[in-house]
């Protein structure tokens, strides 16, 4: 089979009653077809590693008595390591102190804080060099605020970063590296096996994030931690919740009770709604946080926001409540941009987000307040900007801020379909930066193939390819690499209603948009791409993650024979 023909992929149910169902049995289907994995190779990491030197004389096995030593600085990483490690092993890997008495013997995994070779290893020959002019000085880089160094040998397993989010993300390699059983949550009998080698790992992109829309269909805190969970594994550092819309409002505000007690109770669908208190927001920016996520609040303004309207009929336009609305539509609402009461309602819940929230980003919407004629618009958002910059976070919004002044920091959420852009450039020249959020490649809620049974369509179909196959540093023209902050890939729910569908829309384009955050542009390529990203589907099965057995990727499998596909991009539906 050529490298680039569609795969014989995991069986899809010839009808499915409903979006849930073909959750679970690509679930169950992805489950029982994937073959016993193949161990793991240094260069199987996904989002792909600057730098990967293996080294086959270094694989490394982790036995019952391994204990994980650490410095003061390295201990919740160490913590949440072992959280990772010990359901699948069994083993009781205790976390020691490095500086106090204890083994130091072969089976030890070291995290260290201080950027140094182990002590009394050999030097590392430079690893090889798949990007940059650092690899080639001898891997000798700036491991910077995320970057981590990991070094696998024969005697023990270390990583050393120059922070503890820079040995988090290690962590999570070297998770990648072990056995896909690793992600059983009982022990299961394997050789807990890791390759040997070095690899040294920075982020080309500073934000790299996730969206969820909370505010069409409300998810409970206990989904919004597993989606924290799901963005670490790829090393994205921030998750936009999108909390208020038409047809929702979803975090409480003491000064302005009925947003959430009356505004709160609707969702699409005429579903029962739901919103966080301050307790559970805090508990979602804290789990975060440990995971080195940053939480991004959206409070969408000044359209999107018929929910406030039905809480507040102060803030209509014609002061009279609106009806509260369940359907898909947008583009209709808006807060009255002439009366002053708008103002004090924006400062009030700004300011109150701002004091819930430890990051440094206030994102205020912006998008698709048709109703609202140009000049008004203007006018209101430079207000907004100003209001937002006076709590002291940093101003974001989606891109149809562009023509509005520029705020210190600024930044735009560029979700385009067509990198022809004039005024975002422009926004850019006057200081903006930008986050990148593609409809056509980045949007989860877009459709994989004609038949996904949710999400939709207006930006096209993304399947895994065109999620991959896009350049962050160059998508928009006339905006150089160094005004991208990064990149982002946003699910909204109006069709997204459990759990289980969320992972099914995230994964596997969720790891192809980490990627391009994370990995140098050298590293990019469709082909290898798939090769590496096909490892993970028994990792995912294994952890109970419910995924798109996308037909583009080689998934492990057993069998090959009877099993119905789509045309992968480019491609026909016949196997070669
Ligand atoms: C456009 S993208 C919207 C959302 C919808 C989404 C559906 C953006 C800033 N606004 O209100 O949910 O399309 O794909």
């Amino acid at each position: 089979m050529p490298a680039d023909a569609p795969s014989p992929g995991v069986d899809l149910p010839a009808a499915p009653a409903t979006a849930a169902e073909l959750a679970r049995i690509a679930a169950d289907r992805a489950t029982g077809q994937l073959a016993p994995p193949a161990p793991a190779r240094l260069h199987d990491v996904v989002p792909a590693p600057e730098q990967v030197r293996p080294d086959p004389a270094g694989d490394f096995t982790l036995s019952p008595d391994a204990a994980i030593r650490v410095s003061a600085a390295a201990r919740d990483v160490a913590g949440q390591l072992a959280d990772w490690l010990r359901p699948a092993t069994g083993f009781p890997l205790p976390v020691t102190d490095s500086a106090g008495p204890g083994p130091d013997g072969p089976l030890t995994l070291t995290l260290s804080s201080i950027a140094a070779p182990p002590a009394g290893s050999p030097a590392p020959a430079p690893p090889t060099d798949r990007t940059s002019a650092a690899g080639a000085a001898g891997g000798d880089v700036a491991l910077g605020d995320e970057g981590y160094r990991l070094d696998v040998t024969a005697t023990g397993v270390r990583i050393t970063a120059d922070t503890p989010a820079g040995l988090f993300h290690g962590a999570q390699t070297l998770r990648q590296l072990l056995p896909a059983a690793i992600e059983s949550a009982t022990p299961v009998a394997e050789r807990w096996a890791v390759p040997g080698g070095t690899i040294v790992d920075r982020p080309r992109f500073a934000y790299r994030g996730a969206m969820l829309d909370v505010a069409r269909h409300f998810f409970g805190v206990d989904d919004v931690l597993r989606v924290v969970d799901h963005l670490a594994r790829y090393k994205l550092n921030h998750l936009h919740l999108h909390l208020t819309d038409d047809q929702g409002w979803r975090i409480a505000v003491d000064s302005w009770p009925r947003l959430a007690e009356v505004g709160g109770v609707t969702g699409v669908g005429g579903g029962p709604g739901g919103w966080y208190t301050p307790d559970d927001y805090r508990r979602i920016v804290a789990y975060a946080a440990r995971r080195h996520v940053t939480v991004v609040p959206e409070i969408d303004l000044p359209g999107h926001t018929n929910a406030a309207l039905v809480a507040y009929p102060e803030l209509a336009p014609g002061k009279t409540a609106p009806p509260p609305y369940t359907g898909t539509d947008v583009g209709f609402s808006y807060v009255d941009p002439t009366d002053e009461r708008t103002y004090a309602f924006v400062a009030d819940v700004f300011g109150e987000l701002a004091a819930l929230t430890p990051g440094p980003w206030l994102h205020l919407g912006g998008d698709e307040a048709f109703k609202v004629p140009a000049e008004r618009y203007r006018a209101f958002v430079e207000r907004a900007q100003a209001l937002v910059a006076a709590t002291g976070k940093t101003v974001v919004g989606w891109h149809q801020l562009a023509p509005a002044a520029h705020v210190d920091g600024r930044v735009l959420q560029w979700w385009g379909t067509n990198g022809d852009d004039p005024g975002t450039a422009d926004a850019v020249r006057r200081g903006a930066r930008l986050i990148l959020s593609p409809g056509n490649h980045a949007y989860l809620d877009m459709k994989y193939a004609p038949d996904t049974p949710i999400g939709h369509d207006w930006a096209g179909l993304v399947d895994v390819r065109r999620a991959y196959d896009w350049d962050p540093g160059t998508h928009v023209h006339g905006v150089p690499v160094e005004a991208v902050l990064g990149v982002e890939a946003p699910l909204w729910t109006e069709s997204v209603t459990t759990r289980a569908e969320i992972e099914f829309m995230m994964f596997p384009r969720l790891p192809a948009v980490a990627e391009l955050g994370w990995s140098p542009r050298s590293t990019h390529d469709w082909a290898g791409f798939r090769e590496r990203l096909a490892g993970h589907g028994p990792r995912w099965a294994t952890a109970g993650i419910t995924f798109h057995p996308s037909p583009e990727i080689p998934w492990p499998h057993s069998a090959t024979a009877g099993i119905p596909r789509q045309p992968a991009h480019g491609q026909t539906d016949t196997v070669a």
